[in-house]
């Protein structure tokens, strides 16, 4: 054979006193055994816990293949990715032990295969055992769950999360499969791509790997530019450069076009033909991490082609705790679900993987900017042996893997670690022994700087820029905010005023239809064993109730409990993310926690684990909006803050009015504003709008261009909201219904749930407030026909005024 030939059909998969299973490559034994029947479904009921024993246990991969000696001078087994603690052997010999998802291997195997047949045997031993056992020979050291995560290089969230299951995996879980070739190939390539002026710049780095000793000719082209070398028979490492005139460069979304172009480096022999070739798709930008101290402290802003970013996101955790089952479809649905929420910034958090080539592709195609943790999360990592080489080699392999993506714009050592040694009691429960330093502050920023000096690196998330500081200061860098949620209520948000925020979260339910099929029974119960299942947090249910106290009726009936913390986390994060952006341009980062689930499950997350929106992301949608009018308080009294993060002046006039909840006119006033581009101003309201007669009964309206946002001047619990009245009218719209809701009364934040008829379903908005005659229209998607009186009443239309006042 000559090339690359996939291994992926005709495995098995044994363990000890376990008949063979047919195995899925690329894939998990969980995914393996559970397609053969052999266990449940871990994402459904609580399974999860029936399960456990499969990280205990030891693995067998086994492949009978047949192979033809295609003439080619080197035969290697190309793994892109074994989880995790390995021994591979062809042909009855071994020929290699591996202990690391994040790194991909290659081994010559050409002297051990014949023609004909060939066997191929992957064992996997227990990664609990591993991990144990070098915990044992190193020393313990402290993290935030119980679980061995610290000692194994292996996506850490697979031990179980505060919003994750523990399902510890083995398997071949990236591609696999025999690479011929001869002379030489293109054993890396290295591009740093910058761009200066009009000008854009490429210089890569080649290293070739040799079976011959021949010259070769090494040819890149980008644009219509192209340039040769031709390597003597000894050299194995060359540099080229590439130059292309009038580049058109690449903008983050909302601040020009997403321009990529094909860059193609061709390896030939002497006589041109071709030996090796490796494509990209690159884009021209620069970038740099702003964090020149000023007056108000540390800034931590990023810059791409010299313009500072008003960073508005997610954080992102891997979409499925079998990363093998994301597909770039997936991939596709999950980044323009972040896009269109109207997110600008993605965080690849610690805990996961480095993100695959599909996530980066469409992270380029669509403009959002990606952070990347390396991998460490919550936890001391010791920088013994063996752990040090795996990391060293895994971020040298991924810093040159990722480099050729414009949207990676910032590598970070870690999530909260070096907070966490600070204050956590880390350093108490030590004893000494390492804890990570010297990957953060040292080997991590090394490697970055040597192979790709582009890009920024900051040591960790959160960290404050000076070892003497507090890690997560507000004023210092980037901050993670957690005593919301935690302890505090969210209106604490207010009391911040941070540089940039790379986590913040408040949690809700998965939508109703997730929980629905994951529970396999009719919902009736907040604290149902099935539900308590899907709540990882630390006092989780608590803090949903607690949550809700002060702001929206607390029940514990479960239609009224989904519906009330559903609400409550948009309301929380909108708040949030308003103030944040309020404070521009002091605050250029708000990055929500978490974008995503990995699982049907009670978190932080905007979309569930199903792929469905859940309130805040609506919710999100508004906020994250490139021309945001937002409400603030000021010392006496209400500010309109407008922020306008368009590369345009906005000119508009604002309309705002005190209106009784009855629909009755008590005060109006007409805002002129003037917003440059990229910036905010703040405008006092004035006080006639802004005092109301009786705060429980009243309304403060702010239209502008067709938008209108409402808002209240006390909490749910004390308004008094109308019994709500309305009508509904449906009407055949071509991929579903359109649904019409006209207001007899005020109705407060308007939302329809068609998942509760049809699991299948989508519907374009929610949250919605009306006064008495207006009307909104919710397109819903469907394939089915709904009940028209099921659609008109809770809990599939739901609105705050139903909640507590339904008997
Ligand atoms: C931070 C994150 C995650 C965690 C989240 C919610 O600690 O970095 O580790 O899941 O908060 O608690």
């Amino acid at each position: 054979m000559d090339g690359y030939r996939a291994l992926h059909d005709g495995w098995t998969l044994t363990s000890a006193g376990m008949a063979r299973l047919p195995a899925t490559v690329p894939g998990a034994v969980h995914t393996d055994l559970l397609a053969a029947g052999a266990i449940p479904d871990p994402y459904l009921g609580t399974n999860e816990d029936l399960v456990g024993w499969i990280g205990r246990a030891d693995w067998a991969y086994e492949l009978g293949f047949d192979w033809t000696d295609g003439g080619t001078d080197r035969v290697d087994l190309v793994c892109a990715g074994l989880d995790t603690v390995a021994r591979i052997a062809v042909n009855g010999v071994e020929i290699a032990r591996t202990a690391n998802m994040h790194r991909s291997y290659r081994f010559g195997v050409h002297s051990l295969l014949r023609p004909g047949r060939n066997s191929l045997l992957i064992r996997f031993s227990s990664p609990y055992r591993y991990a144990e056992e070098l915990r044992t020979r190193l020393g313990d050291r402290p993290s935030a769950y119980p679980e061995p995560y610290n000692f194994i290089r292996k996506m850490a969230c697979n031990f179980g999360w505060d919003w994750g299951p523990r399902l510890v995996t083995a398997g071949i879980w990236q591609p696999i499969g025999l690479h011929g070739w001869r002379t030489a190939r293109l054993d890396r390539v290295r591009p740093l791509v910058t761009v200066d002026g009009a000008d854009g710049h490429v210089e890569l780095h080649i290293g070739l790997e040799r079976a011959a000793e021949a010259p070769v000719t090494i040819t890149a082209t980008v644009a219509g530019q192209r340039t040769s070398v031709r390597v003597p028979a000894e050299r194995r490492v060359e540099t080229l450069r590439l130059t292309v005139p009038g580049v058109e460069r690449w903008w983050p979304r909302g601040h020009g076009h997403q321009r990529r172009y094909d860059l193609d480096v061709t390896l030939t022999d002497a006589a041109g033909a071709v030996l090796d070739r490796w494509q990209r798709r690159i884009g021209f930008r620069s970038v740099r991490l702003d964090t020149a101290p000023d007056a108000a402290g540390t800034p931590f802003t990023v810059v791409v082609n010299g313009h500072p970013i008003s960073a508005r996101g997610f954080n992102w955790i891997p979409d499925d705790c079998f990363p093998h089952r994301v597909d770039r479809a997936r991939y596709a649905e999950r980044l323009r679900q972040a896009a269109e929420s109207g997110a600008n910034f993605l965080r690849v958090w610690g805990g996961g993987r480095y993100e695959s080539e599909d996530f980066y592709d469409l992270a380029d195609e669509l403009g959002l900017l990606v952070q990347q943790d390396f991998l460490f999360a919550c936890a001391a990592y010791p920088e013994e042996e063996p752990i040090a080489g795996e990391v060293a080699a895994e971020a040298r392999e991924q810093v040159v893997r990722l480099a050729s993506h414009p949207s990676l714009v910032l590598w970070t050592g870690n999530n909260e670690n070096i907070w966490g040694h600070a204050d956590w009691g880390w350093s108490g429960a030590l004893n000494g022994h390492t804890w990570g330093a010297g990957y953060y502050f040292d080997m991590l920023p090394r490697i970055v700087a040597e192979l790709d000096p582009t890009r920024p690196y900051w040591p960790g998330s959160p960290y404050s820029g000076r070892p003497d500081r507090h890690p997560n200061d507000p004023a210092h860098g980037s901050m993670h905010i957690w005593d919301v949620w935690n302890t505090h209520d969210y209106t604490h948000y207010a009391s911040y005023r941070p540089r940039f925020v790379a986590e913040f979260g408040f949690q809700g339910p998965a939508a109703y239809a997730t929980l629905r099929e994951a529970v396999g029974e009719p919902l009736a119960d907040p604290d149902s064993p099935a539900l308590a299942h899907r709540q990882k947090a630390v006092e989780g249910q608590q803090k949903l109730l607690r949550g809700l106290a002060g702001h929206l009726p607390v029940s514990k009936r479960f239609d009224d409990w989904h519906w009330a913390t559903q609400l409550n986390q948009a309301r929380a994060m909108r708040f949030g993310v308003e103030h944040l952006r309020s404070l521009h341009p002091l605050c250029t980062g708000a990055l929500v926690w978490q974008l995503n689930d990995c699982w049907p499950v009670i978190s932080w997350s905007a979309v569930d684990g199903a792929g469905r929106r859940k309130p805040l992301w609506y919710a999100l949608r508004r906020a994250f909006a490139e021309r945001l009018l937002t409400v603030q308080p000021s010392a006496d009294g209400l500010d309109l803050v407008a922020v306008n993060d368009t590369g345009a002046e906005w000119r508009t006039q604002v309309a705002v009015a005190r209106i009784g909840f009855a629909g009755d006119p008590l005060a109006k006033a007409l805002l002129d504003l003037v917003v440059p581009q990229r910036d905010a101003v703040r405008v006092p309201l004035p006080p006639e709008v802004t005092t109301p007669d009786d705060p429980t009964a009243e309304v403060l309206t702010i239209a502008e261009g067709g938008n209108r946002s409402c808002h209240f001047f006390a909490e749910d619990v004390a308004l008094a909201l109308p019994e709500p009245r309305f009508e509904v009218r449906t009407a055949a719209a071509p991929d579903g219904l359109d649904v019409t809701v006209t207001a007899g009364t005020l109705l407060r934040d308007l939302a329809l749930f068609p998942d509760r008829l049809d699991p299948a379903s989508t519907v374009d908005d929610m949250l919605i407030t009306l006064l008495p005659g207006e009307s909104s229209t919710f397109r819903v998607r469907t394939e089915t026909l709904l009940d028209e009186s099921a659609l008109a009443a809770p809990p599939v239309l739901r609105c705050v005024n139903d909640l507590g006042t339904r008997p």
